[in-house]
């Protein structure tokens, strides 16, 4: 994504965040009362208390060696230690090298999972990989609606059954369509869930097994949906939905408009679940793949 643009999207949670520790560090001393302050803006940006922690033991180790003397040095040093910490292992989608790749994509209500869908399959086609979409949220009306009006405007086929279809024979079929096509990339559209909805999260569990039964390995990716408007709260949630499904992956959505962002800073400390796509507004176009220099440099150059 273009660096302007992504600055424009984190321009909010850049102000809450950047632009405020920017305005207390300067000029001041190091004492106690300078880390203080920044532990305030963090955790009221949405940064959290474990990862503002961290961070705060971290920089006052620095100082104590030296590497941060007066209030100017804070921010390169949080900005280095921020991108260092939120450089994920792995980037980028895994991949099945015996046949379709399939990720499954996951999360609460609303958090903008068919909207995600649409942005990873125009990614995927622009870099000439095959796609297909499943329609597996079969319970509200509108879903498979929406998602077919997607797959038509980026010209991809979709498996899609009536309203009220068992979501695992939608997988089925999907599956088999996609082995006999041998499309590159199947996608997994399915319907809002709580970690607390035990009918729902066994509904999960059981298209994961039907995935894994038709390709093997499948699905290789499991992509949450986290809602960046929702902050900390949203962390919460990806938490508890993390103890009932294996997660491999973080789609944060929403980034554009909020002030809440800075719970991308918290995602490593609090869930160690790569952060691998980031959405910045409603079209497909924005969307990208979250790399930690970007992400960090856009949020403290737009303040
Ligand atoms: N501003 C903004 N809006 C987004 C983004 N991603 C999704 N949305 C909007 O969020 C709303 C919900 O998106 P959906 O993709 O339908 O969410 P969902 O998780 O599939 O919802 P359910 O299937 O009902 O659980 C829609 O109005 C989307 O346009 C984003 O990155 N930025
Ligand atoms: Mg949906």
């Amino acid at each position: 994504m273009a660096l302007a643009k992504l600055r424009d999207s984190l321009r909010k949670t850049s102000r809450a965040l950047a632009g405020r520790l920017k305005a207390l560090v300067k000029g001041r001393r190091i004492d106690a009362s300078l880390w203080d302050d920044i532990e305030e803006v963090l955790i009221t940006s949405d940064v959290g208390v474990e990862a503002s922690d961290a961070l705060l033991g971290a920089a006052r180790d620095a100082a104590k060696h030296g590497e941060i003397l007066t209030g100017d040095d804070v921010i390169p040093w949080i900005r280095k230690r921020m991108t260092e910490r939120l450089t994920p292992r792995e980037s980028g989608l895994r991949q099945n090298p015996d046949g379709p790749t399939v990720v499954l994509v996951a999360g609460v209500n609303g958090s903008g999972k068919t909207t995600s869908i649409a942005k990873l399959a125009r990614w995927l086609t622009a870099r000439d990989r095959t796609c297909m979409v499943a329609a597996c949220d079969t319970f509200r009306a509108a879903a498979v609606d929406q998602l077919t009006i997607w797959s038509e405007r980026l010209g991809i086929p979709i498996v899609r059954q009536a309203q009220g279809a068992d979501p695992a024979a939608v997988a089925f079929d999907a599956a088999e369509s996609a082995a006999a096509r041998n499309v590159d990339v199947l996608i997994v559209d399915t319907a809002g869930r709580l970690h607390t909805q035990k009918n729902l999260m066994e509904e999960l569990a059981k298209i994961n097994r039907v995935l894994g039964r038709k390709i093997p390995g499948a699905p290789h990716e499991t992509l949450l949906v986290l809602d960046g408007t929702a902050g900390q709260n949203g962390l919460m949630q990806t938490r508890r939905f993390r103890e009932h499904a294996a997660v491999t992956g973080l789609i944060v959505s929403k980034l554009d408009g909020t002030a809440k962002g800075g719970v991308v800073l918290s995602i490593k400390d609090e869930l160690d679940v790569p952060v691998k796509f980031i959405g910045t507004g409603e079209t497909y176009d924005d969307f990208a793949p979250f790399d930690a220099k970007e992400f960090v440099d856009a949020l403290f150059d737009a303040a």
